[in-house]
């Protein structure tokens, strides 16, 4: 790894680095044989879907090497050969292991066997399948009731899985299933279902390359979602315009040289943002506000769209009247002019506007109101639901849209418990379960007992670190369904259980499963690889046997036989899940098929049946006088918790993460050195949380504002600071204090 440094940020994103990169982290870590098959096989008809983000791929022709520096890291890491036995866990005791780095972790290699720490142990030890779901059933059966155990679930788990999980706990009794998306969009979900009756986005890529705006808000598309930069280089070659919001200065938004093209290869790269708004942490909800008036006083509203299809209009017109453009500047911290600018730009065209959007707007206290203000401008603009205008939501882990149609969620509508009752024949529980903070508190006080994971890093990846490790502390059984060693194995409950699975570039005894992407678009994965271990099972197997050891067969259900072949469970999925007619048949067509999505044909699943404009009070998160807004984001070398490397190339740094991005002149304000280390705190109603001797890194970015590395700032964020209807942890604004590091 490199040494610790920090240089100017970079202008562009991808070309040849990328490139270097990927082949460095595939090979370094799958060998080349191996790495070379496991790429070849990504992202191609009759190949596997890429582990890493959710962009969907082309539907028709598709490069030799459809993937992306990330993608290519993220099956690295899945790809890696080694495995971790009964001698490795022989050799580390638990404290060993937390004392290691996330980084550390992941470089182990892959899990290899089912493990048992039995109560008061120091080391994990191998046990046999047969047993492990054996330990599982004892803890399940002993609550007092089902509404004891917690379900989680990570948005890498297929339909096939996902299906059979939510089933599994809904049987056993309860809808405590909360999953990563309750981190991540569930404020998208949320405020789309009331604006437009969809929880999902309502564009293809196609529209995109009819686009007239895009505008990128609060979402870093170089690292996170990198296939999305060829898709913004095909529509600014054909005429769009990309509009960036963001504090940040980032790479990726602004230029992109494809790897793939000669210009990219030569290092020239494609400008891509031609304005670049380096909005205030959480100032987008007054700069949608402020673009909607301006787009009112130059006249661009869509009166007739508006009349046939939308509620609200005039009481969020006479918002927009009575909100005064100085309150507009202030919370957004962009000038009146530029947004009127921008207004003209979308005025200008044919309304044919596309917003996407990521964490930067969902991880906010005010989050769902702000992505209804969004959803306010494509109505006014009647930019739904026609081609190259719509709201994108852009997806975070590869099947977290998919794991939520196929009902891992722990308030899903009725119709669909009633249709997976009936073909069952199970009774399904109607009350609520918890979502990921309400579990968090269940079994910090003891109201949830058992908590099993198919696959994510539930202690790393929440917020408040403490608080917490100290629930998951408190349980009986904590129990993981993994790929890869992770903290959640070693902050465990009373007993542990790690049970390895299949990943999804491995070969599963001739079967496929299904993922759906960011764009509705469900298809087929098949790995290639051979497994890492004789020893692993494919998740719908573990999912099965844990259920049948537990509930044994019930009503229409035999569990191991569904599991068997993934065509009986795809017929259950059809019987269930609306949209899946014909899911046999339609998935095995090279590319898949698109779920239906009614907001993309102008039908509104509302309980009015109409659009809604909603009209919510203007507001923005602020620090108090003196104090910072801190924001928890991804560096390049990372998927989430998992942590591939200690660079973060597009910001310029190298071989460190624990370091604070602040603007210049707040440095020299608060009289330290670039690279000079600090204390931060921050303050919530039960008390203080520190994170102490970070770096701070001078930055392009809007003063009072600070940016640091989730997870190692999930310490900063209280557990009780989330985004009002949503639930999300508000992981993107949190008043800290800094100050230059005692002791120095
Ligand atoms: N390589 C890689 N790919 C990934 C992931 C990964 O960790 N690594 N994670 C996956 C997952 S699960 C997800 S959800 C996505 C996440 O994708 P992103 O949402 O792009 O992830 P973050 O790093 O959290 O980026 C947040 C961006 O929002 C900006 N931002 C922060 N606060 C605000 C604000 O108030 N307003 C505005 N306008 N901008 C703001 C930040 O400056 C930053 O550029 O990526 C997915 N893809
Ligand atoms: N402060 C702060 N906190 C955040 C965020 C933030 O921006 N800031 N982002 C939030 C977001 S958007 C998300 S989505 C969550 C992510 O939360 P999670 O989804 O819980 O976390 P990941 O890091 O993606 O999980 C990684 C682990 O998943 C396991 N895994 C990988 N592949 C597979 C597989 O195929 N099967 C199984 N069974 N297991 C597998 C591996 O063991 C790996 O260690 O974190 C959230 N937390
Ligand atoms: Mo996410």
């Amino acid at each position: 790894m490199s040494e610790p440094r920090f240089t100017a940020p970079k202008e562009q994103a991808a070309g040849i680095p990328a490139v270097v990169s990927s082949l460095q982290h595939v090979f370094g870590k799958a060998g080349v044989a191996r790495g070379t098959k496991a790429l070849l096989g990504l992202n191609q008809a009759g190949g596997f879907d890429c582990p890493s983000c959710a962009w969907p791929d082309p539907d028709g022709h598709r490069a030799v090497a459809e993937f992306c520096e990330n993608g290519a890291k993220a099956i690295a890491s899945e790809a890696m050969p080694q495995t971790l036995g009964r001698e490795f866990f022989a050799a580390h005791s638990i404290a060993d292991l937390m004392a290691q780095s996330d980084a550390w972790h992941d470089l182990q290699g892959r899990l290899g066997g089912p493990m048992l720490l039995r109560e008061n142990a120091t080391h994990y030890e191998a046990i046999t399948w047969e047993d492990a779901f054996a330990i599982v059933a004892e803890e399940l059966r002993a609550l007092g009731s089902p509404d004891e155990a917690v379900f989680y679930t990570s948005g890498r788990a297929s339909n096939e899985a996902a299906f059979l999980w939510q089933m599994f706990a809904r049987a056993f009794g309860t809808n405590n299933l909360p999953d990563c998306s309750n981190m991540c969009h569930e404020s998208s979900g949320l405020a789309l279902k009331e604006a437009v009756g969809v929880g999902k986005g309502t564009v293809t890529l196609d529209d995109f390359l009819e686009a007239d705006v895009i505008l990128c808000v609060g979402q870093n598309p170089g690292t996170n979602h990198p296939r999305m930069l060829s898709t913004l280089e095909a529509a600014v070659g054909k005429g769009a315009r990309l509009v960036a919001v963001n504090p940040l200065k980032e790479a990726g938004l602004l230029g992109f040289a494809h790897p793939q093209h000669l210009r990219g290869i030569l290092g020239k790269a494609t400008p891509l943002a031609s304005t670049y708004l380096q909005v205030r942490v959480n100032g987008d909800m007054a700069l949608f506000r402020g673009l909607a008036k301006a787009l009112v006083t130059i006249g661009a509203a869509d009166e007739s769209f508006i009349r046939d299809h939308a509620i609200g209009y005039e009481e969020y017109r006479s918002l927009l009247e009575a909100t005064p453009w100085a309150e507009i500047e202030e919370l957004s911290g962009i000038g009146r002019d530029e947004i009127e600018d921008l207004a003209l730009l979308i005025a200008g065209g044919e309304r044919r506007l596309i917003t996407c959007w990521a964490m930067g707007l969902t991880q906010h206290r005010n989050a769902v109101a702000t992505i209804r203000e969004i959803a306010n401008v494509h109505l006014l603009l009647g930019a739904i639901g026609r081609p190259g205008a719509g709201l994108c939501p852009v997806r975070g882990h590869s099947n977290v849209q998919g794991d939520r149609t196929m009902g891992i969620y722990e308030k899903m509508p009725e119709p669909f418990l009633a249709a997976l009752e009936k073909q069952a024949d199970v009774p399904v529980p109607r009350k609520h379960g918890f979502d990921t903070v309400d579990s968090i508190h269940a079994m910090h006080d003891g109201r949830a007992k058992v908590f099993i994971a198919l696959g994510g890093n539930f202690a790393q990846a929440t917020p408040d670190s403490a608080y917490t490790a100290a629930a998951l502390r408190n349980c009986r059984l904590t129990c993981h369904v993994a790929t890869k060693l992770n903290r959640s194995h070693l902050i465990h409950g009373r007993r542990a259980l790690i049970l390895p699975c299949l990943g999804r570039s491995e070969r599963d005894g001739g079967r496929f499963v299904t993922t759906e992407n960011s764009m509705g678009v469900v298809q087929s994965s098949e790995g290639k690889l051979a497994p890492a271990s004789d020893q692993l099972l494919s998740e719908p197997d573990i999912v099965a046997r844990m259920a049948e050891a537990v509930l044994g067969d019930v009503g229409n259900i035999r569990w191991r036989w569904l599991a068997e072949d993934y065509d009986r469970l795809r017929t259950w999925i059809e019987a269930v899940v609306p949209g899946f007619e014909d899911f046999n048949a339609r998935v095995r067509r090279p590319g898949g098929f698109y779920l239906p999505n009614a907001a993309k044909e102008r039908v509104w699943n509302t309980p009015n049946s109409k659009a809604n404009f909603s009209a919510a009070p203007l507001d923005a998160f602020r620090a108090a006088e003196g104090r910072f807004l801190l924001q928890t984001l991804r560096s390049h070398d990372q998927f989430n918790t998992t942590v591939y490397g200690l660079d973060d190339r597009y910001r310029g740094i190298s071989g460190m993460r624990d370091i604070v991005f602040l603007n210049a002149e707040d440095l020299a304000a608060l009289g330290v050195k670039p690279g000079g280390r600090i204390d931060i705190t921050s303050r919530w109603h039960d008390g203080e949380r520190h994170l102490n001797g970070f770096r701070a890194i001078p930055y392009d970015m809007p003063r009072g504002m600070a940016a640091a590395y989730f997870p190692e700032a999930n310490v900063l964020v209280p557990a009780g600071h989330v985004a009002e209807g949503s639930n999300t942890p508000a992981s993107k604004s949190i008043e800290v204090s800094i100050h230059v590091a005692a002791g120095l």
